[in-house]
């Protein structure tokens, strides 16, 4: 598997994670790691700084200053990375519940996808260590977009993705309407109403051990409101052609 990719991982206050986040991704040699940072309090940028010291030409750190936020971050993560020579450009949680072994099946499935989900969802996906509560949310999260916005994937709020390069630059980022957590359901929307080949491969989501989720109730009501915009948007207006699968 030759395919070299760039990973892109937003971070706000991970310092308990970042470390092992890095040696799992430096175990592949054709992988080379971004991480965003939003001026994290608990000075995760700086640790990310000593880590690319540690691995040298393998690790960018960009230090964000401006509103924080986790759709700004992937924006200009993405803006940056894509004028790299990388075949695939990878997003993922620094939380470690996306497991960097299996970026490889991510990166692979690229060969016939222009973006490939590490999805929950589909045969051979796991979950370990959420509440009930907190299952049925992300289930009914999924149900819900699906129906409003028509998209086929099982699971279309997984933060963990892989994007061939070409397909990721090709996104009309200015012009997204989300910025939270919803941004990643919008990257979704927009590429497949443009005609990308969406594939999912199966993951096991892990919770995290370390550190506080982000989540918030503005988040979630950014969330229940975006399908809806999404589908008056022009972007809508397209012709989904390969809607399919
Ligand atoms: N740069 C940046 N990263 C963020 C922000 N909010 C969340 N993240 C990161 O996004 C990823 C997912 O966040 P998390 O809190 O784990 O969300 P959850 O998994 O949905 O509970 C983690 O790597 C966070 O550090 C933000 O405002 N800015
Ligand atoms: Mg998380």
């Amino acid at each position: 598997m030759s395919r070299s990719a760039l990973v892109i991982v937003p971070t706000y206050n991970e310092r308990g994670n970042l470390p092992t986040l890095v040696a799992g991704l430096m175990l592949h040699p054709n992988v080379r790691l971004m991480v965003v940072d939003d001026q994290s309090p608990d000075g995760t940028g700086a640790l990310a700084d000593e880590l690319a010291a540690q691995h040298p030409g393998r690790i960018q750190v960009m230090h964000r200053t401006g509103r924080r936020g986790l759709g700004r971050s992937y924006i200009d993560g993405i803006t940056r990375a894509i004028g790299e020579p990388v075949d695939v450009i990878g997003q993922m949680d620094a939380d470690l519940s996306h497991d960097p072994a299996h970026l490889p099946h991510l990166i692979g499935a690229t060969a016939d996808a222009d973006v490939v989900i590490g999805s929950r969802y589909v045969p051979g996906g796991a979950i370990v260590n959420w509440p009930k509560r907190r299952q049925l949310l992300s289930r009914f999260a999924n149900i819900y977009i699906r129906t409003i916005t028509r998209l086929s994937a099982r699971d279309c709020t997984s933060g963990y993705r892989c994007w061939r390069r070409e397909a990721l630059a090709a996104l009309p980022l200015d012009r997204f309407i989300s910025d939270g957590y919803s941004f990643l359901v919008e990257m979704l929307f927009v590429a497949s109403r443009r005609g990308c080949r969406v594939a999912e491969v199966p993951i096991t989501f892990v919770e995290r051990r370390v550190g506080e989720s982000k989540i918030s109730r503005g988040v979630l009501l950014e969330s229940a409101i975006t399908p809806w915009r999404l589908i008056g948007s022009p972007e809508s207006a397209r012709k989904a052609p390969a809607e399919s699968r």
